[in-house]
C-alpha cells in the first residue's frame, strides 16, 4: 500500500500527529476551497488510503475564511462539458465522498464561512460538522441554473430533511448560528470551529479503533437497508466489536468498579 506521505498533493494538505490525528486541508483560500477536479481526486485519493493508515481520527478543514465555495463554477464553464462528461466528474465526487463516510475512520468537519453547494455535500460526508459564528449553509444551485451533483439529494436530506433542503435550493436561503444547530447541519456552534474538531477528534481516538470503525461505517450502511436487514447486521458487527480483545480491560475496568462512569460533569 501506498504510504499516506507519497500521495502528490497540490491542493489539500495533509498532516499527521503523534497521537493518530490526521489534519486534511482544503487549500485553495483564493479560490475560497472551490472544489475543481484535481481536488475531488486528491480528496478520493487521501480517504482510500486513511483508514488503512492507522489513522485514528481525521479533521477535515479549510485554509482561508471559508471551508469551501463548492463545485469550481470557472473550471465547469470553461469545460463545456456533455452530460456524459459531468455524469462522471459526480460519479468521482461520489467516489470520494464515500470514501470518507463509509471508511471507518471519524472524519470532523471544523466549519467557518461559506459552507455552500458541494461544500455543503463535503461536509456532509463528514461524521461530525462544527460550526463558529462565521458559517453559513447554502445550496445556491438553483440560482446558478445547476443541481446538486456530490450526494446532497442523499446526505443533506438526511441531515436535514427534504421540505429544507427543498426550499433551500428554491429560495437561496441560508443557515446559520443557532438555528444551523437545530435544523442538523451541525453539531456544535462555537467560538473556534477547529479547537472544537480536534477536542472531539482526541475523544474519538480514544475508542478502540473497531469501535469506530464500525460508528463510523456501519450506521451508513444500515441507512440504506430494510430495517430487517439492518437489524441482522446490527447484530453481526456487534458480535465482532462487543467481543473484541480491546474491550476486555475496559469492561474488566467497569465490572471491578474502577471504570469512569457515564455522568455529566
Ligand atoms: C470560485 C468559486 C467557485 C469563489 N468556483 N471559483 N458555489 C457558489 O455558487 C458560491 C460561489 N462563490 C461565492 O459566492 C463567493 O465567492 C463566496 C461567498 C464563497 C466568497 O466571496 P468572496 O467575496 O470572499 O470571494 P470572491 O471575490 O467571490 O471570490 C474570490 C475568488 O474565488 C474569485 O476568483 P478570482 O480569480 O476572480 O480572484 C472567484 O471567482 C473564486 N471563486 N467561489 C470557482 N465556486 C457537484 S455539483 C455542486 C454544485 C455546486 O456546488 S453549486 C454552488 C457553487
Amino acid at each position: 500500500m501506498q504510504p499516506l506521505s507519497d500521495l502528490p498533493l497540490a491542493n489539500l494538505t495533509l498532516a499527521l500527529d503523534a497521537e493518530g490525528i490526521a489534519t486534511v486541508s482544503l487549500n485553495r483560500p483564493a479560490k475560497r476551497n472551490a472544489l475543481d477536479i484535481a481536488t475531488i481526486e486528491e480528496l478520493a485519493a487521501v480517504f482510500t488510503l486513511l483508514p488503512r493508515a492507522g489513522v485514528r481520527a481525521c479533521v477535515l478543514r479549510g485554509e482561508g475564511a471559508h471551508f469551501s465555495a463548492g463545485l469550481d463554477l470557472v473550471e465547469h464553464h470553461r469545460a463545456d462539458r456533455s452530460a456524459a462528461d459531468f455524469m462522471q466528474v459526480c460519479l468521482r465526487w461520489h467516489e470520494a465522498f464515500n470514501r470518507m463516510e463509509y471508511g471507518g475512520v471519524p472524519i470532523i468537519a471544523a466549519l467557518k464561512g461559506a459552507v455552500v453547494g458541494g461544500g455543503l455535500e463535503l461536509a456532509s460526508a463528514a461524521h461530525v460538522r462544527v460550526a463558529d459564528e462565521t458559517t453559513y449553509f447554502g445550496l445556491p444551485e438553483g440560482q446558478r441554473g445547476l443541481f446538486t451533483g456530490g450526494g446532497a439529494t442523499i446526505r443533506v436530506a438526511g441531515l436535514i430533511g427534504k421540505a429544507r433542503m427543498i426550499d433551500m435550493m428554491l429560495s437561496g436561503r441560508l443557515y446559520r448560528g443557532a438555528e444551523a444547530v437545530q435544523v442538523g447541519l451541525a453539531q456544535y456552534l462555537v467560538p473556534d470551529s477547529e479547537a472544537k474538531a480536534y477536542e472531539i477528534a482526541r475523544a474519538a481516538a480514544q475508542n478502540p479503533p473497531l469501535s469506530n470503525f464500525a460508528i463510523c461505517s456501519a450506521i451508513s450502511h444500515m441507512q440504506n437497508m430494510s430495517a430487517l436487514d439492518a437489524a441482522y447486521a446490527e447484530a453481526a458487527v456487534a458480535g465482532v466489536v462487543n467481543t473484541q480483545e480491546a474491550a476486555k480491560a475496559r469492561l474488566d475496568a467497569f465490572a471491578k468498579g474502577t471504570a469512569a462512569k457515564v455522568k455529566p460533569q
